[in-house]
């Protein structure tokens, strides 16, 4: 039967029964919310903005929208704004229905209203508004469109009301607002400003000349940012590179398009040795990689080899470079949109399509041999560098098969400070590190022996921005940290291998602890990036104050933004007419006695441990850069900017 031959009961019938599927599709969202957002912990919370967001990016991406606006209202809700030519209002002919109201009601109903041009974002979740609305006690959307103002309103997925004109407008684009339901992200329905401004910054390296703001209304905490880079991801790799010494000074920059992919390349060299290499597929992070990383990698060994070799700056005897020769010190960002990009990987964030190594490798490899043809001196530069790297690589590895059998790496070699746990169940077994002697003795004394062991390290360990791998490999506390781990060092190291699945980083509470902190961060994201990236690495959280009635310690506060109210609160709790609580502040892991660090800090089931993800690693490095470079300005700045802060501690 046609449409058309249709009778009006049945299709009032078809109607009802779509109806019930809306309201079963979107009662399946909430029954299994993480199913389709990922979790509803913090993560999950933030996932609903980017699904809002995404849709005004792929308006911005089709050419039609230039502004995109972020609030934080005060009531913890937020609104999205975009000039975009508007969600489609009109009725469709499959539903009945205003395509925008289809749009929020109906599971996986994305923004493809035969406008030709194909959705770039969400690749990673990618669920559409209608999750958003399900997971929302209240959303309403107002569209502005053909010099009227539509509006509809939903609570809990459910529709309030038809689509109605509230009014005239001579402006086009979609605004959206919405409620989180706290039934649902029982973890925390707050934003978190610096979280979202840090995605929305990306967002806009990634969308070049889009302008896009975050704004938070919220009391006492009233901020904006703007974001707008004509220079896109050049602006990205500048940003990366802000601190560091670069060898030239403009990133070299790419754009190209085969088959409907568009691939975007922007890099420069620092004169250190750490690569820095991060890829995007549809604006979403591929922290695992994939065959974009692949063609590009591919294509800068060879090219550069090629060069060398035509310009005899590589004799006929020398072997090429290799990867990582021409990789030392290359801060580089490669983003490809695709139609159809498949994530594979154990996050889902490792880019699978095979086609594209291919035009990766042949739209970069043509510029890139162009530039080089055309920038001879900067070419030199390039070759020089990877020249010198490939030395150093063959030095030290003779080094390493003349010293291998005594590297001392060996597992059989424990280092004698480390107190070593019972059980082999690298998966059950913890490894704390912990600053200073006195808080290493009531670390062991007090932890359970069977899963966790202490590894106590002594002042400040060895700065390896500055100092060659020799010298790194004969620091004491770093061999000691390698050993433990059991993971093996440099081209040796191996994951699999670790002996403990938790590495926690315990260090006081004051700017010494904070320095120690930073620097053992660096040296696991330069040197242990696998052990990051496989989620084991954790910073114990102590306690900052205790709550004391006589001898007993009644409460400890754990630091945070709320350290004061907490504290305050529970001086209350424990004040009777006559006599109030004394408060300890806790400066060092040391007060404690080995009996209260392990309640309030190694206790599996009371403690607070933050994991350290690969970015949170990455941030370390980058202010680690700034406070031990070479350039003296930006560590003024940051000291200064800091200096309120780091006193509290002194
Ligand atoms: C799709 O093609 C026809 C013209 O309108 C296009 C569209 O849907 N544009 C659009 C959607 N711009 N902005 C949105 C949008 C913005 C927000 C904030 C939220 C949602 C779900 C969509």
């Amino acid at each position: 039967m046609t449409e058309e031959n249709k009778n009006l009961a049945e299709l009032a019938k078809e109607y009802d029964a779509s109806q019930i599927q809306v309201l079963e599709g979107l009662e399946a969202v909430r029954m299994r919310p993480g199913m389709y957002i990922g979790s509803t912990s913090k993560e999950g919370l933030h996932h609903l903005v980017w699904e809002i967001v995404d849709n005004s990016i792929d308006e911005a991406l089709a050419g039609f929208a230039t502004h995109i606006e972020v609030f934080i209202e005060k009531d913890n809700s937020i609104t999205v704004v975009d000039d975009g030519r508007g969600i489609p209002v009109d009725i469709q002919e499959k539903t009945g229905r205003p395509a925008v109201e289809t749009v929020f009601t109906v599971l996986h109903a994305g923004g493809k209203f035969g406008g030709g041009g194909y959705k770039v974002s969400g690749g990673l979740h990618g669920v559409g508004s209608s999750v958003v609305n399900a997971l929302s006690t209240q959303l309403d959307v107002s569209v502005y469109r053909d010099g009227k103002i539509h509006y509809q309103e939903y609570r809990r997925g459910h529709v309030v009301d038809d689509l109605k004109v509230i009014g005239d407008t001579d402006r086009h684009g979609t605004t959206v607002h919405f409620t989180p339901d706290g039934e649902i992200f029982t973890e925390t329905t707050v934003f978190d400003f610096d979280k979202l401004a840090k995605r929305i910054q990306e967002l806009a390296f990634l969308n070049r000349g889009l302008r896009i703001s975050i704004t938070d209304k919220r009391e006492g905490i009233e901020q904006e940012q703007h974001y707008h880079y004509e220079g896109g991801i050049s602006s990205y790799v500048e940003f990366i590179n802000e601190n560091k010494d670069v060898i030239f000074d403009t990133p070299i920059y790419t754009d190209g398009e085969m088959d409907g992919i568009s691939v975007e390349v922007a890099m420069q060299y620092t004169t250190g040795y750490h690569e820095t290499v991060m890829s995007f597929a549809n604006n979403i992070h591929t922290h695992e990689g994939g065959t974009h990383e692949q063609g590009f990698r591919t294509a800068l060994t060879r090219v550069i080899n090629d060069y060398a070799r035509q310009n005899k700056l590589l004799k006929e005897k020398d072997d090429n470079l290799t990867g990582d020769d021409v990789r030392e010190g290359l801060t580089a960002v490669i983003s490809v949109k695709h139609p159809n990009p498949q994530f594979e990987g154990q996050t889902k964030t490792k880019l699978g399509n095979s086609e594209v190594v291919k035009i990766t490798n042949r739209l970069f490899s043509d510029a890139f041999g162009r530039f080089l043809l055309e920038n001879p001196q900067i070419a030199k530069k390039i070759v020089e560098k990877g020249i010198l790297a490939s030395k150093a690589r063959i030095a030290a590895k003779r080094a390493r098969e003349v010293t291998r059998k005594k590297s001392g790496l060996e597992i059989s070699n424990l280092p004698g400070k480390l107190a070593d746990c019972s059980s082999n169940d690298a998966t059950m077994n913890e490894l704390f590190i912990v600053e200073g002697d006195s808080a290493g003795g009531s670390a062991k004394s007090g932890r359970d022996r069977e899963h966790q062991a202490i590894l106590p390290i002594r002042g400040k360990i060895l700065n390896v921005e500055k100092a060659s791998m020799d010298k790194i490999l004969a620091n004491e506390e770093i061999r000691s940290l390698f050993t433990a781990m059991g993971t093996g060092f440099g081209a040796d190291f191996d994951v699999t291998k670790a002996r403990y699945h938790k590495l926690v980083i315990m260090t006081d509470a004051d700017v010494d602890g904070a320095h120690i902190r930073t620097l053992l961060l660096t040296l696991i994201y330069r040197f242990m990036r696998p052990v990051l990236e496989a989620g084991y690495v954790y910073i114990a959280q102590p306690p900052i104050y205790g709550v004391k009635v006589g001898s007993e310690i009644k409460e400890y506060i754990q630091p945070g933004a709320n350290q004061e109210v907490e504290l305050q609160a529970a001086i209350e709790r424990y004040s009777n007419g006559r006599s109030k609580p004394s408060v300890q502040r806790y400066k060092g892991l040391g007060e404690m006695d080995d009996h209260q660090l392990w309640a309030t800090t190694m206790d599996p089931e009371n403690r607070l441990m933050a994991r350290v993800s690969v970015d949170d690693a990455a941030e370390a490095d980058k202010i680690f850069d700034m406070l031990m470079g070479d350039k003296v300005e930006p560590r003024r700045e940051f000291i200064e900017e800091n200096a309120v802060y780091s006193t509290l501690d002194i």
